[in-house]
Order: structure tokens, then sequence, then C-alpha cells
């Protein structure tokens, strides 16, 4: 009986910890997906023993030749998720975007995106500093149109211990496809700058691509290990696969400054 208990127990423990009751390194990956219609998408992998990540970023049809500017976003073990909708054309898109071009194509920025994947964790800088205070260094982030990142860095331990619950988001894209990432004006001709720097322009920082970390168990994807959030303090992530429906301009307009990019 006591046998049973035991067991009984450590199934609990297990299903309460999926990612901590397995041995190290352990491995997670991202599917990184395409934003802000950039026909960018990247595979990120994460084998992660104690704090020492070794990160790898592979992507395809980034803009070749800016800097994108790559992190962990996401508060530690909270409730944050990539933008349900991502795209022009998608369902609640419209909802997320607050910025139109020229064209009416409507483009989200960094702060639009705030309210779902969080502020930054982590900066994938391509050398020295890794931390938020690194978050627009942008001559330590990969340039190429394939990224090619890899990297072994020290996180934090509370970024360690909830790495399921944060997403990979890469910056950068050219939002009006003039072949540059520079000045993009809206249906007024007004010029578009970044949600975090008025000096730059909307295209140096905006998503152009999100993708949400899961473990990987032996054997394929652990989704018990926070593939998807749970819990909604904020209300955010049932609100996400609602979107459309329930239209979050309350919450998606709910910003704050710091180091949200
Ligand atoms: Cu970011």
């Amino acid at each position: 009986m006591r046998r049973i208990t035991t067991i009984a127990a450590a199934g609990l423990v297990a299903l309460a910890l999926p990612t901590a009751a397995l041995a190290d390194p352990r491995e997670f990956t991202a599917d990184v997906r395409e934003a802000n219609g950039s026909g960018a998408n990247a595979t990120a992998t994460i084998s992660l023993d104690g704090t020492t990540a070794e990160i790898s970023i592979s992507g395809q049809g980034f803009f070749d030749g800016f800097p994108h500017a790559m992190h962990l976003h996401g508060e530690p073990g909270g409730d944050n998720v990539c933008p349900p909708a991502m795209n022009p054309g998608e369902d609640g898109f419209d909802e997320i975007a607050s910025q139109t071009l020229v064209d009416g194509t409507p483009v989200f920025s960094v702060l639009d995106g705030a309210p779902f994947y969080g502020g930054v964790a982590v900066s994938l800088t391509t050398e020295d500093d890794t931390s938020g205070d690194s978050a627009l260094a942008v001559d330590r982030f990969p340039t190429s149109g394939t990224l090619d990142y890899s990297r072994t860095i020290e996180l934090p331990q509370d970024v360690a211990d909830n790495l399921s619950s944060l997403h990979v988001v890469v910056h950068a894209t050219d939002l009006n496809g003039d072949g540059q990432i520079g000045p993009v004006e809206d249906g007024d001709g007004e010029a578009i700058p970044s949600s975090l720097n008025e000096d730059l322009p909307i295209e140096a920082t905006a998503p152009a691509a999100c993708g949400q970390i899961v473990a990987v168990a032996a054997g394929g994807i652990d989704t018990g290990a926070g593939g998807i959030a749970t819990g909604s303090n904020t209300g955010l992530f049932v609100g996400s696969l609602a979107l459309g429906a329930l239209g979050l301009a309350g919450v998606v307009r709910r910003r704050s400054a710091g180091d949200l990019v």
C-alpha cells in the first residue's frame, strides 16, 4: 500500500512539475512563426543544463542585412502567449494592430504584442550581455536572412525554471516591401516610428516572428510542460482564444513602458 501511495505521490509531483522532474540536460524547441506578413520563420532549439542554455536558431526569409533583435519574452511562470493573430488577414489581427500603412495594410508594433508575449527576459545577443539591458543592442544581433544563431548563455534561475512559459520573438521586417528597413508612412503620409524609440522607423523593431518555447520529452513534445499557457491572472490567455469574437481592444491597448521590446 505504501508503495502505491508513493507512486501516486510521485505521479502528482510529475504532473505538477513536468519539466523539473526531467533530468538535465532538458531539451526545448520553438516553432517561430511569421508575424506582420514577414514571410519569415525559424526553428529554435534549446538544450538546458542547470541554468546553462545552448541556444540555436535557424531561420529563413528574414530581411538580410539588418540587425534582428531577438529576445526571450515573457514573465517566467506567467501566462504569456504569442499574439493569437500575427498576420494581416488573420481573424483578430486588426484588433491587435495599432498602425496602418499607406496602402491600408495593418501592422502590429512591438508594444502591440507586449500584452501577449510580455517584456524581455533575455536578449539573444551574439556576444556579451544577454539581459534586458541589451534589448536594443543593434550591433550584437544577427543580420542575416537565416539568423544562423548559436550561443551558449547563462539564464537567470527563474528563466531556466520556467523556460516553457517564454517565447522567442525576432524583430525587424520590411513592412511595406520596399526592399529596405526604413521609413514607412501611414495613410496620412506620416512616418510611423518604432513604438520603442521615435528615432527609429517601425520596421526596425516590429515583430517578424514569434514562437512559444515548449519542452521536448523523450519521444516527443511534452505538452504538459507548458506548451500552452494555463491559468489566467490577466485574462489574456482566455481572451486570446476568442479574440476574434471578443475583441481585446481594452487589453491590447493597455501598455506599459519599460523593457517591453
Ligand atoms: Cu523582443
